[in-house]
């Protein structure tokens, strides 16, 4: 007999309850497990059941292993969807189940990864790619930033010249990341993520990070004079016009559109590093553009510098400067707005491992992958106003899907284990054995990861 070496334990993020039955078993044929759908299942040896799994809420779920079978069951699709995740996990790649119940549920309702697609372009199979391994680890937002000083990846009816020159050829950092999406290709986009119950999330960045726009529509700069195209990695230099109508008949536009093709509740208006706009002008440019969202049903997301200024109700405020500055959170608290947490030092996937990090920028540190696990979002905040967590990845140094996994494998997997799993139930020490087994199947996926020294990898 072979050892039973797998723990039901062993997932990532790890689940809320595990109550394991050591001496039971259940064997099932890792394709079948793969080709589960989140729908109902009344038969068989692994049966799926929409009903209450004794409230769990929205995206929880029960997994039952006997020596009978598998009993998956959630509220609603999303959480057999997740518990789905989790039967992959444990399955492997020899379908043995170790016995035993698992009741899971986020801790957080907002798990984000961002991608950064002006700084380099992804297409929309890259994109695609990446939710399928981002839900592996139950993420559930997908924050898509569409437009900044490189590059405007997003087509905006009306506006033709914004996608022509801000997403053609010697866009991108280095000018090496051409491209855009077509509202087809981004409604194809939200399509495919929703089907893995993943929300797409887009920021159109304003009233800094503009220079595309402006490249492409010389009518919305100061003086009305063009300006040059840049590709190079500085910020705070460029901005919309808080004093010119112009401005709010183009920031109305877009916001309209994307309002429009995007199912989702959220719409991100950016707001960061305003460094060349006036304190005045960006509180009269945020009075006007922060209700936009609400406007046409939305739900306003920004940087966490928009909370300089007064923030209407629902309004979420994004921190993304390191754990332990300010950034407003003071503001943000008395105002009672959520939150979700970003901090560069712990989530920024486009920070460096360490100083031999090919890839990667350094201004908030290195961030090794303990790192990014060990902190909590509610040593800032109390919990109520924590709506969640995003990693994000910024693409200054990307030139490939490649580069853009490297980045995010394994530290995506300890941000989302920051974001699902409850405090209490979370380990480092656990996890660095749970994360080992992922090395050897991103390698059979073919997907490039960094061997982060902390994690005692299997040989290979
Ligand atoms: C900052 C800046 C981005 C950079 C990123 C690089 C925010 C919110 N604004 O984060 O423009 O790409 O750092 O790490």
């Amino acid at each position: 007999m072979r050892p039973q070496t797998k723990q039901l334990a062993d997932v990532i993020p790890a689940p809320a309850l595990v109550v394991p039955e050591p001496t039971v078993t259940f064997t099932v044929a890792p394709d079948a497990v793969a080709a589960l759908a989140p729908a109902p299942r009344p038969d068989g040896p692994i049966r799926l059941d929409l009903g209450d799994a004794g409230g769990l809420g929205p995206e929880g779920y029960r997994l039952e292993i006997t020596e009978g079978g598998v009993t998956l069951r959630a509220a609603e699709p999303a959480g057999l969807f997740w518990g789905l995740q989790t039967l992959r996990q444990l399955a492997g790649d020899d379908g043995v189940l170790p016995g035993g119940v698992i009741e899971d549920r986020p801790r957080f309702a907002y798990r984000a990864a961002m991608v950064d697609l002006a700084r380099h372009f992804f297409t929309v199979d890259e994109i695609k790619a990446h939710v399928d391994l981002l839900v592996q680890f139950k993420i559930n937002h997908l924050h898509l930033h569409l437009t900044d000083d490189q590059g405007w990846r997003l087509e905006i009816p009306g506006w033709p010249r914004l996608t022509e020159v801000g997403g053609g050829p010697g866009t991108g950092c280095d000018g090496a990341g051409p491209g855009f999406l077509t509202l087809a290709e981004y409604a194809d986009v939200v399509a495919y993520a929703a089907a893995r119950f993943v929300t797409v999330v887009p920021e159109i960045d304003m009233p800094g990070h503009v220079n595309a726009a402006l490249v492409a529509y010389p009518e919305l700069t100061a003086d009305g004079q063009p300006v040059a195209p840049r590709t190079d990695a500085e910020v705070g230099y460029s901005s919309l016009v808080a004093g010119k109508e112009e401005t709010y008949a183009f920031v109305e536009a877009v916001l309209r559109t994307v309002a429009d093709v995007t199912p989702g509740p959220f719409l991100h208006i950016g707001g960061d590093e305003c460094l060349s706009t006036s304190a005045e002008d960006y509180r009269a440019f945020l009075a006007r553009v922060l209700p936009l969202p609400a406007k046409y049903g939305k739900r306003a997301i920004g940087w966490h510098e928009i909370a300089a200024t007064p923030l209407p109700e629902g309004t979420v405020v994004q921190y993304w400067r390191p754990l332990h500055e300010e950034g407003n959170l003071t503001a943000v608290v008395e105002a009672g707005r959520q939150v979700i947490m970003s901090p560069a030092d712990r989530t920024y996937l486009d920070m460096k491992y360490d100083a031999d990090t090919p890839l990667g920028l350094d201004w908030a540190g290195l961030v090794p992958l303990h790192r990014a696990y060990d902190w909590d979002p509610a040593e800032r905040l109390p919990e109520e106003l924590l709506l969640g967590v995003a990693a994000p990845l910024w693409s200054e140094t990307l030139r490939s899907v490649a580069d853009l996994r490297y980045l995010t494998f394994p530290r995506l997997p300890a941000v989302a284990e920051v974001g699902w799993t409850p405090r209490a139930g979370r380990d480092w020490e656990s996890f660095r054995k749970r994360l080992a087994g992922f090395g050897p199947r991103w390698d059979a996926a073919g997907v490039t990861w960094f061997r982060a020294p902390e994690i005692d990898w299997p040989a290979g």
